[in-house]
C-alpha cells in the first residue's frame, strides 16, 4: 500500500478522532516533514484535513473523485481484486487499456478506472454512455482456471456482486436480468462487458467492464436512453460517494472470485437467481440472427441460461439479448 493509502486509512479508522503526526511518522517510517507533504498534496486534491498542534491530523471531508491510493485504503483487505488501482482522467475504454495491460503480462487483480470513456463499449459494438465524474466506469484483469465455455460464471458473479454492493449501499432493489443488466425500478442501471482471451480449451485472460450510473442526471442521458436507463441518483433522490460504491462493488467481487475459485459457483448462482427477474419468465433471445422463444428456467453450471423453448426442447444460451414477453 502506498503511503497516501496508509495515510489516508489512519485518518479514517473510527477509533481515532485525529491522528498525530508523530504517529504516522513512526507508523510509515517517514519524516513528520514527509507526512505533512503529503497532507498538502491530498489537500490539493480536495480531501479537507484540518491540523491542529495539539491532536494532529482529521479528516473532515472527502471529494467526490476517484484517487487511486484512496480506493486502495478503501478496498483492504482483499485477496485479488483491487490490488493493484489505476485512476485515469479520460481513456477510449478501460476494457481496451486492461487489455493491454494483460497481454503486457501484468498480474490478475488490476482495476482501471477512468472518470470518463470518449469510446465506452456495450456488447456487439454498441457503445455506452459514460459521462465524466458521473458514473463508475472500470475493467478488471482476471486470470481465471476455467474453460472457455465457463466465462458466463464471471458475467454472472459480477452481477451479482455489483447487486449486492448497490443493495448495502444504497437500499435499493437491484434485479438482474440476464446476462449483465442490473436493473433499478425496471430500469438499467448497470451494464457488465465480459471480453475474453481464450484458447480452445484454457482461459488466457478476462477482462470484466463494468459499468455503473451513480450520479447521472436525466441529461446526462442521450433522450433515446432515458426512459430505459436510471441512475443511483435518478432512483433515490441523492447523491452517493463513488469511491465508496466502488470500494463495496471491489470488496463483493474479490468474494465471488474466491468463491469461483473454491468451485463455489453454485452459491453464486443460487444467489443470482434469487434476484433474477429473467427467470420464469416469457423471453425471446436474439442470438446473432438467430431468435429463440420460451421459457427462462434456470442456470447451469458454466452459467449459460436453459430455455425451454416452445417446442419443448431445453437449449442451453450462452449469450444474446433477452426481450420479456409477458
Ligand atoms: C452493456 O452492454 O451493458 C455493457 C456495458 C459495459 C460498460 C463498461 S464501462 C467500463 C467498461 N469499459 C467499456 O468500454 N465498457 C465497460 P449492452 O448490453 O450491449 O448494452 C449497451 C446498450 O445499453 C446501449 O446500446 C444503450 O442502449 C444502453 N446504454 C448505453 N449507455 C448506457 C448507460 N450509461 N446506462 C444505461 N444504458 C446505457
Amino acid at each position: 500500500m502506498t503511503i497516501d493509502a496508509h495515510i489516508l486509512r489512519a485518518l479514517r479508522a473510527a477509533d481515532a478522532p485525529a491522528v498525530s503526526g508523530a504517529e504516522l511518522s513512526r507508523q510509515l517510517g517517514i519524516s513528520r516533514a514527509a507526512i505533512w507533504a503529503r497532507i498538502e498534496e491530498l489537500r490539493s486534491l480536495g480531501y479537507e484535513i484540518e491540523a491542529s498542534p495539539h491532536q494532529g491530523y482529521r479528516l473532515r471531508t472527502m471529494p467526490d473523485v476517484l484517487h487511486a491510493d484512496d480506493l486502495l485504503s478503501l478496498v483492504a483487505p482483499r485477496q485479488v481484486v483491487g490490488r493493484d488501482i489505476r485512476v485515469f482522467e479520460k481513456t477510449g475504454s478501460t476494457n481496451d487499456v486492461v487489455d493491454k495491460l494483460a497481454r503486457d503480462g501484468v498480474p490478475e487483480g488490476v482495476v482501471v478506472f477512468a472518470e470518463t470513456q470518449t469510446r465506452g463499449r456495450g456488447r456487439l459494438g454498441r457503445s455506452w454512455c459514460s459521462p465524466a465524474r458521473r458514473g463508475l466506469w472500470f475493467s478488471v484483469l482476471l486470470r481465471p482456471n476455467l474453460r472457455p465455455e465457463s466465462a458466463t460464471q464471471l458475467t454472472v458473479a459480477a452481477a451479482t456482486a455489483v447487486a449486492r454492493a448497490l443493495r448495502g449501499f444504497a437500499r435499493v432493489d437491484p434485479q438482474i436480468k440476464w446476462p449483465n443488466d442490473i436493473l433499478i425500478q425496471g430500469r438499467k442501471a448497470a451494464g457488465i462487458l465480459t471480453d475474453l482471451s481464450a484458447e480452445l480449451d484454457h482461459i488466457k485472460h478476462v477482462v470484466l467492464g463494468i459499468g455503473i450510473n451513480v450520479n447521472l442526471g436525466a441529461t446526462d442521458l442521450p433522450p433515446e436512453l432515458r426512459r430505459v436507463a436510471t441512475s443511483l441518483r435518478l432512483a433515490t433522490g441523492r447523491s452517493h460517494r463513488r469511491a465508496d460504491l466502488a470500494a463495496g462493488v471491489l470488496r463483493e467481487l474479490d468474494a465471488d472470485y474466491a468463491r469461483i475459485r473454491q468451485q463455489r459457483f453454485p452459491d453464486i448462482a443460487a444467489e443470482w437467481a434469487a434476484q433474477c427477474s429473467t427467470l420464469g419468465q416469457t423471453v425471446r433471445i436474439d442470438i446473432g440472427g438467430r431468435r429463440v422463444h420460451g421459457r427462462a428456467e434456470s442456470l447451469d453450471d458454466t452459467g449459460a441460461l436453459l430455455l425451454r423453448t416452445t417446442h419443448g426442447h431445453l437449449e442451453r444460451i450462452m449469450g444474446g439479448d433477452v426481450i420479456l414477453e409477458s
